[in-house]
């Protein structure tokens, strides 16, 4: 149900962009009123998360959650991709046991804790982590050309960020199981057929779609809109956090195997994996 504002034609464009102050990301606190805008930014490496990104990430949200004037936000990528997933280069030599000592989990888990509305606005990719940063998001708005998927298991790993526990929530076991074994990408159409996405628009006008959307969130009551995403929330995490210790333990565990060194390996010399079993 289109809101008012959605069929208005503001300007979403950032009047100013804070590339200064962020390496990773271009931040707009209100682009809208009310609204503040984070575009991920590492184009050359199609958005993927890596820690320093992360870390941006997390506190942008921390300094928005104190400020009143923020009352929603949007998080988007760019046409090519929201995020093709967290940095493999940063992961494949990694070992169990530095994985659990670098406790990534910090940052995302900055991200859940949010407490203001966050809307995803998703073009082209959203793989793996960027699927994961997708769905800790409350709503996903995506562009015609968005792409959806969970290709951990293409490089011996499995989720680490919660889609194990949040697909079969949200698309139900059959279809968790299918995104997450196959690791094959689906288009924003058939997620929408999944019932994921809030909407699909054209890819050019998704971002003025979700910014009106967040506008209108923006001119509610603050404390009912805070309260309202503490309570939906609840009605997904009560059993959410045991599911995602479990993912995370085995999700380390991998990091002990030659199969992970080896699909990393291979997506970074551009070669089909050569898988050992071990
Ligand atoms: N990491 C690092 N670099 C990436 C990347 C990624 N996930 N995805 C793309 N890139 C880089 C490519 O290496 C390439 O860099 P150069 O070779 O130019 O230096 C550049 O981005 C452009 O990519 P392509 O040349 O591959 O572009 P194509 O259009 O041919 O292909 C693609 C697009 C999205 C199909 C392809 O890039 C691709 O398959 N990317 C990898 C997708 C993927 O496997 N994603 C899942 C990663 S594993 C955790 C939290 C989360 C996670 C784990 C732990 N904790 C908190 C501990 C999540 C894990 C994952 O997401």
């Amino acid at each position: 149900m289109p809101s008012q504002s959605e069929t208005s034609n503001s300007q979403t464009r950032p009047s100013t962009q804070d590339t200064t102050q962020y390496q990773h990301l271009i931040v707009e606190a209100g682009i809208r009123p009310g609204v503040g805008l984070i575009q991920l930014n590492r184009p050359k490496a199609l958005n993927a998360l890596n820690t320093p990104l992360m870390e941006e990430l997390r506190a942008v949200l921390a300094q928005w959650d104190d400020d009143p004037t923020i009352r929603c936000v949007v998080l988007t990528g760019n046409e090519r991709a929201f995020a093709a997933g967290a940095d493999i280069r940063e992961m494949a030599d990694q070992s169990a046991i530095s994985m659990y000592l670098r406790d990534q989990f910090r940052t995302w888990d900055a991200v859940r804790r949010f407490r203001k509305p966050l809307l995803a606005c998703v073009r082209g990719y959203a793989l793996g982590g960027g699927l994961e940063l997708a769905l800790l998001c409350d709503m996903i708005f995506a562009g015609e050309s968005a792409k959806f998927g969970c290709p951990e298991i293409k490089l011996g790993i499995i989720p680490g960020a919660g889609a194990t526990q949040w697909l079969p929530r949200l698309l139900g076991k059959q279809r968790a199981m299918e995104l997450i074994l196959t690791g094959e990408i689906v288009s924003a159409k058939e997620m929408a057929q999944w019932g994921i996405l809030n909407r699909i628009a054209p890819d050019d006008t998704v971002l003025d779609l979700t910014l009106n959307v967040a506008e209108t969130i923006a001119q509610q009551a603050p404390i009912a809109v805070l309260a309202a995403k503490e309570a939906i929330q609840h009605a997904y995490e009560t059993f959410l956090t045991e599911g995602i210790l479990v993912e995370r333990k085995v999700f380390f565990l991998l990091f002990a195997s030659e199969d992970q060194k080896e699909g990393m390996q291979a997506f970074l010399e551009k070669r089909k994996p050569q898988w050992q079993g071990s």
